[in-house]
């Protein structure tokens, strides 16, 4: 009988010392608010700057949506959801390139760059996904491939040509820029910090440390994925007062 309550009930019990559950859960309600607050603010701003909020916005929605089966299949199964994970990051990561595009854009920014980036971030997580979930013997070779993917986005934006545009539009859009460039060396610094957590490697040390990957990843999500939508956010604020 219990065990039938147990299977039709909608929420399953919260160990206290579920930080890992926890979260997740918390997590998904931060997307939550976040998603509320970016697409109820894009109507007071220019058009121009309306698309960069909607990806904000799109961003922590796509990322709730996966937290809410995140946080379900880690209570079912007491087990990393990596499939939903990296199903997220292909999804929202891209989209977080194309923000550089967007706000880049007012300087010329071309579809190329965004392509550029688009397709080394790709890269970098199939590379990632292959190393955590199908050859996980592997695991530091493939971390290699995806960090070295890694470091051609956080050289594109640093010097390359997003460098270069950010420039030439000077202004607030320079400094958002700059501190979106932050977020990519130091924010997404984050997940191969959590990756080495979870796969074994030279690294192992670092999970038997008491680090949790999914820990990681989640505070990651949530510093990148707000972050990130409230610097655009701050930066739409910035160009409407310019005006
Ligand atoms: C919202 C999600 C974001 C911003 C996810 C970013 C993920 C990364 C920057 C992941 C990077 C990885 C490496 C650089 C090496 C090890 C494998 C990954 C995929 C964890």
């Amino acid at each position: 009988m219990e065990n039938f309550l147990a299977s039709i009930s909608l929420v399953s019990r919260m160990a206290t010392d579920d930080y890992v559950g926890f979260t997740f859960f918390v997590g998904c309600m931060a997307m939550m608010a976040a998603s509320a607050f970016f697409f109820l603010s894009m109507s007071s701003f220019d058009k121009k700057w309306r698309t960069s909020i909607l990806v904000s916005g799109l961003i922590t929605f796509i990322a709730a949506v996966h937290y809410w089966y995140m946080r379900d299949y880690w209570a079912g199964f007491a087990e990393s959801p990596t499939f939903f994970r990296y199903v997220d990051w292909v999804l929202t990561v891209p989209l977080m390139c194309v923000e550089f595009f967007l706000i880049l854009k007012v300087a010329g920014a071309k579809k190329s760059l965004m392509w550029r980036l688009i397709f080394a971030s790709v890269i970098m997580l199939v590379t990632g996904y292959f190393g955590e979930a199908v050859y996980r013997d592997s695991a530091a070779f493939w971390g290699l491939i995806s960090g070295i993917a890694y470091f051609w986005i956080v050289y594109e934006i640093w010097f390359g040509e997003a460098k270069k545009l950010a420039v030439q539009a000077g202004g607030s859009v320079l400094s958002a820029h700059k501190t979106l460039c932050w977020f990519v060396l130091v924010g997404w610094a984050i997940y191969p910090l959590g990756y080495m957590a979870g796969t074994p490697g030279w690294y192992d040390g670092l999970g038997s440390m008491g680090l949790n990957m999914d820990v990681i990843y989640n505070i990651g999500d949530a510093v990148n994925k707000i972050g990130f939508g409230l610097v655009i956010y701050g930066l739409a604020v910035a160009q409407s007062k310019e005006k």
